[in-house]
């Protein structure tokens, strides 16, 4: 057998650089470089391996965390087509990466991760940073990234890489197990040398698979929908991992049945497209919930059916409402009691579109369909020009970035009042125009994800709506944006703290309480004295970006010109008025409410509250 002799690290890069993928006759390298910061616990080891590979690419980022997420959002950019690995020391660096994991295994979205570990050997430990137990040696922190990673191993002797490798590319490249995978590297072994096989470093092409669906579990749909005079389809974010918007748009136009999309989902078709009503559940539009409330079958593609698609099971109150899921995951599939359609999206819609030629919704339905994505419209219309006087309302504000922006372009965000407003409001020309972090809702993902998706389609201009609270969480990958030229536009809209949370906590009677950001007040002794002054375009100047500092929505529109004439990463600044909302449209998220208070605002929502959990239903 021919070998090559390696260190553990430096056969680990010399195999990422080999690993390809194909889909649809397609082939490209999968792995786009590595993102990380050294420490003790990876700069002889990871590091070194790296500086002797200076063709693939290593990013320097600040903060361990956000490099998981650049990784994620440039995953999901990619249709998970494409991949990066993050290096890490070991301890704080390692377990920085935990909340990085967690979000994109809940995606989905693969991304590798390579945290460093103490020592195999033993015999100089405790080691700087090493959590020590009573009970065993066989235990450190990155033992907390088993639950959020896909596949997780531990690398305590260089010839496991042979073993292990495989096994993190099938997860990686999967379809329906893709999420993050963990290899945990021992810092004296990724110094180790051994003797590899050569054959470990030949290129080798994964092939993405598009799963046909079973044929008697097909039949069983074709026939579930050929029955159903009130159908309607929710479009989740596995029609865009599988690029089938063309497979959807010919199956919708064919039989008439409108499209409902989730946070995942959204923009599979473009806003006007004649069978699209835009969100739905907890944060839906009129339109969608008013058809998903009376639908007697819904065909979920790609979905999870998370809570705030189904407003926790109270979305769908057809006493005979039926379902069919269409999706790579079984786990996915058997959801809600539904006909599963193991399968890819784009797969199961052309098989499905070849047997329904002769079903169309009746034209009740479709009249139905028509009038309400009409009303929709122009409650958008509406909301995008509410001539707000002073400070622009945050529908505004998304009207004018709307405006501002191309049919290509792409808008991110993750977490606060926003993505709200966004899933129902944001009008999506092109697919994966749309990226909202919405499975794990984090703050912090919006700048390193929304650089991710502009690494992984630069020719596509990327917006970031952003709240404050997010900006004070992580605002620092300004500074990689700077460094590697990965230019995107970010409105930063301050409200003074919390607006999302700071709306549910009143509609749960606690009056916003711990929500907003003002000085502590020496009389009252609690959080609600003068508004904190925070210079939010001095502090992003600092950091590098041009900054823009808008008084109202003309100098917000204004601005936004001038950010795409910029070739650096640019923050605008505008402040909102938090007085004016986007509503709820027949929407419901379940968050419980104390059972017992003296407060009497807390104790009637828990009255509303349990009013209203009797809606909830068990799709069996
Ligand atoms: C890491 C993290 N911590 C806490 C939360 C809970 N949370 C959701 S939105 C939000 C407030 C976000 O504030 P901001 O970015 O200013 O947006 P706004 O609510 O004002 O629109 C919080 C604390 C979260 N989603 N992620
Ligand atoms: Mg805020």
């Amino acid at each position: 057998m021919k070998t090559r002799r390696f260190t553990m690290a430096q056969a680990l890069i010399q195999f990422l650089r080999q690993q390809y993928v194909e889909r649809d006759g397609r082939e490209h390298a999968f792995f786009a470089g590595v993102l990380g910061i050294f420490g003790h616990g990876n700069v002889a080891g990871i590091g070194q391996a790296l500086q002797q590979n200076p063709d693939f690419p290593y990013i320097l980022v600040r903060n361990e965390q956000s490099g998981v997420h650049l990784a994620a959002g440039f995953a999901k950019g990619s249709n998970r087509l494409r991949a990066f690995a993050c290096t890490s020391s070991i301890g704080p660096g390692a377990t920085n990466m935990i909340t990085g994991a967690a979000l994109a295994t809940i995606n989905r979205l693969p991304v590798l991760l390579l945290p460093g570990d103490i020592f195999a050997r033993r015999n100089v430990a405790p080691v700087l940073q090493q959590l020590e137990s009573t009970a065993t040696q066989d235990i450190g922190v990155n033992d907390c990234f088993k639950p959020v990673s896909r596949y997780w191993d531990r690398i305590y002797r260089p010839e496991q890489l042979v073993t292990s490798l495989p096994e993190a590319m099938r997860v990686l490249t999967s379809p329906s197990d893709a999420g993050a995978v963990t290899l945990a590297l021992p810092q004296d072994v990724q110094t180790e040398a051994w003797d590899y096989p050569e054959a470990l470093f030949e290129k080798r092409v994964w092939l993405i698979r598009r799963p046909e669906p079973d044929r008697v579990s097909l039949t069983r749909a074709i026939q579930a929908i050929g029955r159903a005079a009130r159908p309607v389809v929710v479009c989740g974010g596995g029609v865009l991992m599988s690029e089938a918007s063309e497979a959807l748009d010919k199956f919708v136009k064919l039989t008439g049945i409108p499209v409902a999309e989730t946070q995942a989902g959204k923009g599979a078709l473009a806003w006007n497209h004649p069978q699209v009503v835009g969100a739905i559940g907890a944060t839906g539009t009129l339109a969608a919930n008013r058809l998903a409330l009376a639908a007697d079958l819904v065909i979920g593609i790609g979905t999870r059916y998370s809570d705030f698609t189904t407003a926790s099971m109270t979305a769908f109150q057809n006493p005979e409402v039926r379902f069919v899921n269409i999706n790579t995951a079984e786990f996915d599939a058997y959801k809600v009691g539904a006909v599963p359609v193991v399968a890819d999206a784009r797969i199961a819609l052309e098989q499905l579109t070849a047997a329904l030629s002769g079903f169309h919704v009746s034209p009740k339905y479709a009249a139905e369909i028509a009038g309400l994505k009409a009303k929709w419209d122009a409650e958008v219309d509406r909301l995008f020009h509410l001539n707000n006087p002073g400070k622009p309302a945050q529908s505004e504000v998304i009207g004018a970035m709307w405006q501002a922006s191309g049919p290509r372009d792409i808008l991110v965000s993750a977490a606060g009042s926003h993505p709200g407003d966004l899933h129902k409001l944001w009008r999506t020309t092109t697919p994966n125009g749309y990226h909202m972090e919405y499975g794990y809702s984090c703050m912090g993902y919006e700048i390193p994800g929304a650089m991710g998706a502009k690494l992984a389609d630069p020719s596509r201009e990327v917006f970031v709506f952003l709240g404050d609270g997010t900006y004070l969480m992580m605002p620092t990958e300004i500074v990689t944006s700077v460094q590697e030229g990965v230019k995107i536009i970010i409105v930063l809209v301050d409200n003074h703290g919390f607006a999302s949370i700071g709306s549910l906590s009143r509609s749960l009677g606690q009056e916003g309480f711990g929500t907003r950001y003002r000085l502590r007040d020496a009389r009252s002794g609690q959080l609600d004295g003068e508004p904190i002054a925070v210079d939010f375009a001095a502090n992003a100047r600092s950091l590098g970006a041009h900054t823009i500092q808008a008084a109202n929505l003309a100098e917000l529109k204004a601005a936004l010109e001038e950010a795409k004439a910029q070739t650096r990463t640019t923050v605008i600044v505008v402040e909102t008025d938090t007085s004016v909302g986007v509503p709820g449209y027949d929407a419901w998220w379940d968050v419980a409410v104390a059972e017992v208070s003296e407060r009497p605002g807390v104790q009637a929502a828990r009255a509303n509250y349990e009013l209203a959990r009797k809606r909830e239903r068990h799709h069996l």
